[in-house]
């Protein structure tokens, strides 16, 4: 399934205002040139109703709703990306393989729970819903599919607050009479040169001359229109981390080469980090420190163990280990100190499934 959230950064607007919920709510990135030069970023679907677009010039949101009572607002990047982390954190907890694609959406592959069963895809979907706006008030829309490419046409079927379930048999019915832009990488360009080769809908697409489409948009892109209207797409939701590693760092309440002072400090960084490792079902296999001395010089040593843990006795004794041995190399003072886990790899629960899944399936 994929999880879209609706009018995602206007929402969160208005989730920390409740009381402007009920107007349009745009929300803005201004260019700064001029105090009303700059682009809508996105708006609330009262917004919407009066015309009003992603990507659309400010000066002519202004103009569509001139004597209506509007909310504009600056893009809060770092809010947002806040409350996609909340999101996330709830998602992926109703996911076999969880794979996030923007600050608003996720695939959740859940083959493996609802046992390949459609209705009870569904009723999870509905649980999703539910969960999503008793914790955080937020709606989303919500497309399920026998793959990636039909779950996502499906979630922007019906929007805001939509759930759209479209089973293996259902592909065509449901995919030919849509327009060609509905489909994952047809925009505006592509649509047009479709539109004068005389294809309109998915369908049309469909039926077309597979030699031709590859002709006029080159094998690769061809072939894959000519699979992706028939419904057909075999990439797998991937599991990711979406850091490399992890780190923290803090400043020492005095400046420091005193190992048992350092720790002190370094250990609730530690447990931030295995809070955060916990949550997301990772390993790490290699682990360090980050020193910022006194001469404002930054430092870093690391360490990479046999196998990947999760353990935190494992993190502070490693940390406290190299700590020890950077101080014996220096004589100055640290005034800030970190700890950095990276080499991570997620758990192999989900994958151990899988395999016993994919071995079920081809016996
Ligand atoms: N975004 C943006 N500029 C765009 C498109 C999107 O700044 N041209 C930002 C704002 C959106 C967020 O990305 O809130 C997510 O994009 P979506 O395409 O999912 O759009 P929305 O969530 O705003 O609306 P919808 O309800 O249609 O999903
Ligand atoms: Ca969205
Ligand atoms: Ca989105």
């Amino acid at each position: 399934m994929l999880v879209d959230l609706d009018y995602f950064f206007a929402q969160c607007e208005e989730k920390r205002n409740l009381s402007i919920k009920d107007k349009p709510v745009v929300v803005c990135v201004y260019s700064g040139r001029t105090e009303e030069s700059g682009a809508v970023s996105t708006a609330n679907y009262i917004a919407r109703s009066y015309g009003v677009k992603s990507g659309m010039p400010i000066y002519q949101a202004k103009k569509k709703l001139e004597n209506v009572e509007t909310i504009f607002l600056p893009v809060d990047y770092d809010y947002y990306e806040k409350v996609s982390g909340e999101v996330m954190r709830i998602l992926r907890q109703f996911a076999d393989l969880f794979e996030q694609v923007g600050i608003d959406e996720a695939f959740l592959d859940v083959t493996l729970r609802t046992n390949g069963r459609f209705q009870a895809a569904k009723e999870l979907a509905e649980r999703i819903k539910n969960e999503l706006k008793a914790q955080l008030g937020l709606t989303c829309s919500i497309g399920v599919g026998p793959n990636k490419l039909v779950a996502k046409v499906a979630a922007d079927q019906n929007k805001p607050d939509g759930l759209t379930v479209i089973e293996a048999d259902n592909v065509e019915h449901f995919f030919s009479p849509l327009n060609v832009e509905r489909l994952v990488g047809v925009g505006t360009i592509t649509r047009e040169k479709m539109q004068s080769m005389g294809i309109m809908t998915v369908g049309d697409l469909a039926r077309y001359d597979t030699q031709k489409l590859m002709e006029t948009f080159g094998k690769m892109l061809g072939i894959y229109f000519h699979n992706a209207a028939q419904g057909m797409d075999n990439e797998p939701v991937k599991e990711r981390t979406e850091t490399e590693s992890l780190s923290r760092i803090a400043t020492l309440k005095k400046d420091s080469r005193d190992t048992d002072f350092i720790m002190e400090k370094t250990e609730q960084l530690c447990t931030e980090l295995h809070v955060a490792i916990v949550d997301q079902k990772v390993s790490f296999k290699t682990i360090g420190i980050i020193v910022i001395l006194n001469d404002m010089s930054s430092h870093s040593k690391s360490r990479t163990l046999e196998n990947p843990t999760d353990s935190l006795q494992t993190m502070k004794e490693n940390v406290r280990d190299l700590f020890k041995q950077f101080f014996d190399e220096t004589m100055l003072e640290a005034r800030r100190v970190g700890v950095k886990i990276s080499n991570l790899s997620h758990e192999k629960e989900s994958q151990r499934q899988l395999t016993s899944f994919i071995q079920r399936n081809t016996d």
